[in-house]
């Protein structure tokens, strides 16, 4: 492991079925040829190959992919997973097909959506970390897989699955290379309509989330702005369905769909603003408690799994925090405002996928399309002030944050701390931590052959994705792409778990490790070892068993000695294989 520290603030079987169909066409009007003249019937063979390809009545019925991604949307935010956030596109999505409880991602945005596209672990992404936390000489001389953009030693799926014919298209977040060089146009997206960063105000007055980061918006690679009645999750969903309007329907499609709801700052137009008004009133410990009685009743969890309790120091320590009651009304008020608003968003979020869902059924595409639902990282607890280069002046200075104004335009309200801890219910701990928090997420599937309203608990990871997505399209990872060699994929198809015919794609001696800003985690069956720097841990390694314990709340490192030691070698080795750069970020939560 090298250190550096910076302080700062259907698939298969259809390609199989279309490659006959070729050969037919060839084979049958070449049997008169062959018995003549062999170059005569080379000659039939190209004419017979090029005719079919020119014709524009082959149908090319391999399945459609669409990716729906949420951002910093917490474990238990949507009602299949326990929520009281009302979600019944998402309930639906759940009847009809597959529900995930064991689907990992990355502590962060850009390392999930790198693995997503690449199939590998992001420290070789060029998504080590991401892009804002790199001083100026880290990007001028970046190590190898901290670039800040999706780099050329991965091939972006979105290109391979172009290149054997399908029609590729994105609308919202990419936050994998803000230079143009970088954009979704050039790795694969025939259409895109992108904002480049993490975050940005979700109406068209396109303030910057933070200090400095102003938002860049380019569609098929051209700069452009938003119009005036922009809301984010109605202009992307808006913007897929022109996309599959107007392509090729003799091809299949991969579209993917990339909110930037529930990412802060939290807004909403003015007529979903009063949606949860009072829902959130007896503060977060009380919804944590009453989703996890949900879960429960869903067969999620056992009665006695325990919640992982946040810390807090005794009365009278700088740091205690008092209970939800005893705060002050107006303090509990403007709380409960902020939750009703992220509620909010991820309702109107749901609405829009539902509304997609029905195009692609009214439109008879629904039955030979892959959907699958996921969120990039768990909910997010840091506050507004805690980007780079901002603090809670410069959002002061440059926010209307008055209670009244919360949602809505010029405001940057996050949900905090114990709000995330909430949302991500029962895991420990939020977003950018390797704990369960940071990178257990929601995951729903329908498709083809997909059984309706099952639960899968197989343990998988978002680099499982291209895989899967490689074997729906019944084509091959490349070994080399534009000249450059491309690496292996390192996660494993779940095309058999989709069809049902399996229930896991990794054995108990499997490992899968996560590092984030130097937090470090590494599971191999149901074993979890995790060590966590300030603020979040003692920088000693803890064990978990996640079958016992799925919300970390119990270190068990004291009693099974021999095997917190076999998880550790196993991250040595993960750290070593993956070039893993421990980039640390000073957090203050
Ligand atoms: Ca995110």
């Amino acid at each position: 492991m090298r250190n550096r520290t910076l302080i700062l603030s259907k698939g298969f079987a259809i390609l199989c079925a279309l490659l006959v169909t070729n050969l037919y066409a060839i084979s049958s009007s070449a049997q008169d040829a062959l018995s003549s003249n062999v170059n005569e019937s080379l000659i039939q063979l190209a004419k017979a190959k090029s005719k079919k390809q020119q014709d524009k009545s082959f149908t090319d019925k391999r399945p459609n992919i669409l990716i729906i991604v949420a951002d910093d949307m917490g474990w238990s935010d949507i009602g299949p997973f326990g929520s009281e956030i009302r979600t019944p596109s998402l309930d639906k999505m759940a009847d009809a097909g597959l529900k995930f409880t064991q689907f990992y991602v990355n502590p962060a945005c850009s390392p999930t959506r790198s693995s997503l596209m690449s199939g590998t672990d992001h420290h070789l992404t060029g998504m080590g970390t991401n892009a804002e936390i790199l001083s100026e000489e880290q990007r001028r001389n970046p190590e190898p897989g901290y670039e800040g953009y999706l780099n050329d030693r991965v091939v972006s799926v979105a290109d391979t699955l172009k290149d054997s014919g399908y029609q590729t298209f994105m609308a919202g977040k990419w936050h994998l290379g803000e230079e143009e060089e970088h954009w979704p146009d050039k790795r694969g997206f025939q259409r895109s309509f992108a904002l480049m960063q993490g975050g940005a105000s979700h109406f068209g007055d396109e303030a910057p989330m933070c200090n400095d980061y102003y938002p860049i918006y380019a569609e098929d690679g051209v700069r452009t702005h938003t119009p005036d009645d922009f809301y984010s999750s109605t202009y992307y969903a808006n913007k897929i369905i022109d996309y599959l309007e107007t392509r090729d329907k003799n091809k299949p499609f991969f579209g993917y769909l990339s909110f930037t709801a529930s990412h802060d700052p939290l807004h909403v137009p003015d007529e979903w603003i009063d949606k949860y008004k009072g829902q959130y009133d007896a503060g977060p410990d009380t919804i944590r408690k009453q989703r996890f009685i949900q879960q429960v009743k869903m067969g999620l969890f056992p009665a006695d799994t325990k919640l992982w309790e946040i810390p807090n120091p005794p009365e009278g320590h700088p740091q205690h925090v008092p209970q939800w009651q005893e705060r002050p009304q107006h303090v509990r008020a403007y709380s409960a405002r902020v939750m009703e608003v992220y509620a909010s968003m991820i309702e109107l979020m749901d609405q829009e996928i539902g509304r997609l869902i029905n195009y692609l059924k009214k439109t008879g595409q629904y039955d030979n399309t892959y959907i699958l639902f996921f969120s990039d990282n768990g909910a997010n607890a840091a506050g507004m002030a805690s980007y780079p280069n901002t603090g809670e002046e410069w959002v002061a200075r440059n926010s209307d944050n008055r209670y009244e104004n919360i949602g809505r335009k010029g405001s940057r309200n996050a949900i905090g701390f114990e709000w995330a801890v909430t949302a991500n219910t029962p895991l420990r701990l939020v977003k950018g931590t390797i704990a369960e928090g940071g990178t257990r997420s929601p995951l729903i599937a329908t498709g083809p052959g997909i059984a309706h309203g099952k639960r899968s608990d197989a343990l998988l990871h978002v680099m499982d994705m291209t895989p899967t997505f490689l074997k729906i399209a019944g084509v091959s990872h490349p070994k080399q792409y534009k000249g450059n060699d491309v690496l292996p994929i390192q996660g494993k198809s779940m095309f058999t778990i989709l069809k049902g015919e399996s229930k896991s794609v990794r054995s108990d001696q499997d490992t899968l490790g996560w590092e984030l800003i130097g937090l470090r985690a590494m599971r191999i069956g149901d074993w979890k070892a995790t060590r966590l720097a300030p603020p979040f841990g003692e920088s000693k390694w803890q064990l978990f068993n996640m079958d016992d314990d799925p919300g970390e709340a119990k270190d068990i490192s004291s009693e099974y000695p021999k095997k917190l030691q076999t998880l550790i070698k196993a991250y040595e080795e993960y750290d070593e294989q993956n070039g893993v750069v421990e980039i640390t970020i000073d957090m203050d939560l």
